[in-house]
């Protein structure tokens, strides 16, 4: 018997009971904005202040927000688990403040601003006090900042979607958790973990286009579910650590 792998898939959803929005459904930003208004690069070109300081509001937000029960039981999994990686789309570190070591983070972070021109990185609140007009900060090299983070038309980041991918490919389940799963390639690492034969647990308030690939759906609030489903994660596991 090896390891029993988990791979852990989350969206907006997972935050959602920290107070952050999520993009799609009733209440989501894109009822309020347009997503190509504000999440791509031509947007940025368009109107780098309006961009900018939309980020600075939703990184306020988010650095005030504390991890919920979700985030915190996903945490504790790397305790009673020999491998869990966390696949996130979110930009909110909140798996890494619940104590998750292992995330990847396929859509960016708030957390970074990096220079259009050469690529130089610094945290965000630096970037923010950098530019008190509310503008997006010049780098030293006269480039501007823009949030770490990845709009539509962009390549998600090479390292992670790889490790991404070959957790997928090697998991024996794998959980989405508050993800309408229509945003590709990152939805594309269910079809590939279910594939590759993993089981697919899906924690949901909604149907999403995984739901016919899940074997388990619970259609509960996750702060509610992921508590509920570490014993039958663990009965699953039994206690393959080796
Ligand atoms: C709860 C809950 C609770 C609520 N408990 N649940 C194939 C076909 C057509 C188009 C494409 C394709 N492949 C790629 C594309 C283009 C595009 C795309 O996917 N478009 C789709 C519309 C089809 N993809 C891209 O552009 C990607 N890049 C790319 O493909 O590059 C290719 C390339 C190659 C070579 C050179 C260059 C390029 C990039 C996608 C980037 C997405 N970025 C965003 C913004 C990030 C920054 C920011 O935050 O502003 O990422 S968009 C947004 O959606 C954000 C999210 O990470 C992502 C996913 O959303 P998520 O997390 O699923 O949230 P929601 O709101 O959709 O769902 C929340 C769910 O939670 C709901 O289901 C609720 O029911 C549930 N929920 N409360 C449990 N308490
Ligand atoms: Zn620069």
């Amino acid at each position: 018997m090896s390891a029993f792998r988990l791979v852990v898939f989350t969206g907006a959803g997972v935050s959602a009971e920290s107070g952050l929005g999520t993009f799609r459904g009733p209440g989501g930003i894109w009822e309020r904005v347009r997503p190509e208004e504000l999440a791509t690069p031509e947007a940025f070109a368009r109107d780098p202040g309006r961009v900018w300081r939309w980020y600075a509001d939703r990184f306020a937000a988010m650095r005030a927000a504390e991890p919920n029960a979700a985030h915190r039981e996903i945490a504790r999994w790397q305790e009673r688990f020999a491998s869990v990686v966390v696949v996130t789309q979110n930009i909110d570190r909140l798996h890494q403040r619940a104590g998750s070591r292992d995330v990847l983070e396929l859509h960016g972070t708030i957390w970074e601003a990096r220079c259009e021109a050469c690529g130089f990185v610094i945290d965000m609140p630096t970037a923010i006090d950098l530019e008190p007009g509310g503008g997006p900060p010049r780098c030293r090299c006269g480039g501007r900042m823009r949030p770490c983070v990845v709009w539509f038309g962009e390549r998600l980041p090479e390292a992670p979607f790889e490790r991404a991918a070959d957790a997928a490919a090697r998991a024996d389940v794998i959980l989405a958790v508050g993800t309408s799963a229509t945003i590709y390639p990152a939805a594309g690492l269910v079809e590939l973990a279910a594939a590759s034969g993993a089981k697919v647990f899906e924690v949901n308030r909604e149907a999403t286009p995984l739901s016919r690939l899940a074997h388990r759906t619970i259609r509960k609030a996750a702060g509610e579910a992921l508590p509920e489903l570490t014993a039958e994660l663990e009965a699953i596991a039994g206690g393959r650590f080796e």
